[in-house]
Formats: structure tokens, sequence, C-alpha cells
């Protein structure tokens, strides 16, 4: 289902601000990143909440700081309580492409550090089958024309990504390929597991089996937990 960006942009805030009644003083949280975690940030930092926080991007991480909140590294903690992040298309099963904003690898490395996690979407990144959007990896530079040669055997075509003329980069230095659907990532595991073998590929945008909740605000009004 297609938004016209005002509305988008006006369920990503009723989310965002339903989201942050889920953070309590004295928990750490774990910060996504893209448009929708920026306003759950910006509504965290209204709060004023004593918390903690493990960010998956530079620019999150900037953000948080910039409204007072307690940006601590990933080692600094055994585990946090809770992280929010959005997604570019959850499946009816709970499973999400993550990495429209290209920092898979670090919001993977925070959600399954998280004892719990809420993904906070609009209505329309709700998807029958998860595909349309494509699917972000990441990539190391290195080698990166037989890494692209040997996805390519196995049936995965996809473009590099780039910033003006130049390669996007990652936080990590690394390169995001977004490759097309085959046409639909009809069995997201099996995807992830054939990518993630292959050498040179540091992580996929499949999300699946995290203790992950999807919370949806809706065009009617309505900000509400998903159901299978
Ligand atoms: C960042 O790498 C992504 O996984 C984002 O979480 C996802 O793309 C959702 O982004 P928006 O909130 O900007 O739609």
């Amino acid at each position: 289902m297609k938004l016209n960006p005002i509305e988008q942009t006006r369920l990503k805030q009723e989310v965002a601000k339903k989201a942050v009644e889920f953070v309590k003083p004295g928990m750490c949280i774990g910060l996504g990143t893209g448009s929708t975690a920026a306003l759950f940030i910006e509504e965290l930092c209204k709060r004023k909440l004593s918390i903690k926080a493990a960010s998956s991007s530079e620019r999150s991480t900037e953000a948080a700081r910039a409204g007072g909140i307690e940006v601590v590294s990933m080692d600094e903690i055994e585990q946090l309580d809770l992280t929010i992040d959005s997604a570019d298309e959850v499946d009816p099963k709970g499973n999400l492409i993550k990495g429209g904003g290209g920092a898979l690898t670090r919001e993977k490395i925070v959600a399954s550090s998280s004892k719990e996690v809420i993904i906070i979407v609009d209505e329309s990144k709700l998807v029958p089958k998860l595909g349309d959007f494509g699917l972000p990896i990441e990539i190391l530079p290195f080698g990166l024309k037989a890494t692209l040669k040997r996805l390519e055997k196995l049936g995965y075509r996809g473009h590099v990504r780039k910033k003006g003329e130049v390669l996007y980069l990652t936080d990590n230095g690394n390169v995001i390929l977004d490759l097309e659907p085959p046409p639909y990532f009809e069995n997201p595991k099996k995807h992830h597991e054939t990518l993630i073998a292959q050498p040179g590929v540091v992580e996929t945008g499949l999300f699946f089996d995290l203790p992950m909740r999807i919370l949806v605000a809706y065009e009617n009004g309505e900000v509400t937990w998903m159901k299978e």
C-alpha cells in the first residue's frame, strides 16, 4: 500500500511517539537508523529520561548525543534492554527487509544484543511477501568484482549503491549491494544462509528469528501491534 510522503511522515511520527512509551528510566536502549528511527530519537530526547543507548550508526549517535542521550559503545554493555528500529518491509510472519539506510549490519548486531526489539513502521511497510524493495546486503570492498560474479552465478543480480558518482560506503567502510528480488524472498532464511556463506558478504538485510514485535501506525489513526 502506497502512502503519500506527507501522510507517511505523519504515521512515522505517530508510531515513534507511541514507541517512546516503552522506554523506562534506567534502561539501555538500542537505536536504529533511518527516518523513522530518527523521529523516535527526537521523541526520546524530549523525554529527558535517564537512560543509556547504543547506536547502529554515526547518524543516530550524533542525533542522540545532540539531544542529551548518553551513547555508549556496544562493548560497554552486556545486553540491551530494548531496541527500537524500523524496517523497509515487513511480511505477515514478521520477517523484515532492512538496510535502505545502509546500516543493516550494525542494526542486526544491536537487535541481536537486545532482550526485546520493537520494529516501528507505517502501514505502507506491510507486504504479503518480502522483495519489492529489493534486498540490501553489505559487502567487503576487497574483491568486489569477484564477489559480484560469485553472487551472479547463484542467480543474485543487483546494483552497487552509489552516492552521486562515488561508491556509497557504510559506517564500516563497506559497500552496499541492492539485490533484485528473484522475484520474492519467500524463504528469507534460505536466501540469507546462501548469501552469508559467500566470501566477501558481510551481512544481509533479511531479519528473522529475533525477539521482535512490530508496532504499526495505520492511516485510520490506530497505532497497534501487527497480528499474524
Ligand atoms: C537502515 O539501514 C534501515 O534498515 C532502516 O531502518 C529502514 O530502511 C527504514 O528506514 P525509514 O524509516 O527511513 O523508512
